[in-house]
């Protein structure tokens, strides 16, 4: 139970698993550099308030233990992704950004009221990018003029759009996402049903509408919610989520230069086990199998969307 300053009460929601506590080393050494491009900070509900229109309230999942879990697995820096659970209110993404001295960029909610110097404010604190989630159980759909208003409004920036949706709605948000003027970003691989083949028509026409345009990007995130067989089932054994592990490498092998990674730590809204973020890490090496394929993956990648050019990017000419 955690409360705001004006002593209101967030009950979490009924069933709601924890982040795991304690996790485990991982077997495999990330690369110098390596960037967690998706994770979320939820409250503290205390400090930052969970929105009225969410969908879920979480556990408390903080920026010090956001930076904790960073520094534990071996990651130099976090993209953090707005959570439905803070609607468009940024505010804690954006206190998790100004203190992270530089090591965290962010992924906004925007409504299509935001003003030119609010975007301005947001990229100067560091989000590179607005997320546009079709997830039913998340959110309420937006209307595709809003998003298209937004959209319009944060291409100067240079910031690309997060589509969040799932694979059975890909066909109907096809058109809609093609015509979006700035850079994609997809998240977890545009959730695939991973009991259906790899090689099948669906995530075919998922990798087709990756061969659209050569600038949408592609999170080989989340085999913990993606999986069927799901963790190993023996202890000791880290080779975990098998199933999900030729949907990712088919990903990885034929876009190296615009797939990302990332934890999804804290794991909001997974209902039959939470992830060991260190087993988590050890899932890499079998999507990505050489060591050029995981520095792309973890560390020239994300450093190309979220820190070009990290010498000269606090100078980059604004709009
Ligand atoms: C994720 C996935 C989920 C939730 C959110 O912002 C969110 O609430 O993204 C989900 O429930 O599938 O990427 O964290």
């Amino acid at each position: 139970m955690t409360t705001n300053a004006e002593n209101t009460t967030f009950e979490k929601t009924p069933g709601w698993l924890d982040w795991y506590a304690g996790p485990s080393t991982p077997r495999y050494r990330l690369p110098d550099g390596a960037v967690d491009t998706h994770c979320h900070i939820f409250g503290p509900g205390a400090e930052f308030p969970y929105a009225p229109e969410r969908k879920y309230t979480p556990c408390d999942a903080s920026k010090d233990q956001l930076f904790a879990l960073r520094d534990h697995l071996g990651f130099a820096r976090n993209v953090v992704v707005q959570a439905t659970c803070h609607g468009a209110d940024n505010a804690a993404m954006l206190d998790a950004l100004r203190a992270s001295g530089g090591l965290a960029r962010g992924v906004a909610t925007l409504r299509p009221d935001v003003t030119d110097a609010q975007v301005r404010e947001l990229h100067e604190a560091g989000v590179r990018g607005v997320r546009f989630n079709f997830v039913k159980r998340l959110v309420d759909a937006a209307p595709q003029q809003d998003l298209l208003d937004i959209a319009e409004k944060i291409a100067p920036y240079g910031w690309h759009v997060v589509v969040y949706f799932e694979a059975a709605d890909l066909a109907g948000l096809r058109d809609f996402f093609l015509s979006i003027p700035v850079p994609l970003v997809v998240d977890h691989m545009g959730r695939p049903d991973t009991a259906k083949a790899p090689e099948g028509p669906e995530f075919e026409a998922f990798l087709d509408f990756l061969r659209a345009r050569p600038d949408i990007w592609c999170k080989v995130t989340c085999p913990e919610r993606l999986s069927v067989t799901g963790p190993p089932a023996l202890d000791g054994e880290r080779h975990a989520y098998r199933d999900v592990v030729p949907f990712a490498r088919r990903v990885v092998e034929e876009f190296p230069d615009r797939v990302l990674w990332g934890t999804d730590w804290p794991h909001p809204n997974l209902t039959d086990h939470m992830p060991d973020d260190g087993l988590l890490v050890d899932f890499v090496p079998h999507i990505a199998p050489t060591p050029e394929l995981r520095r792309k993956l973890l560390v020239d990648n994300p450093m190309r969307l979220y820190w070009p050019d990290t010498a000269t990017d606090t100078d980059r000419p604004l709009p």
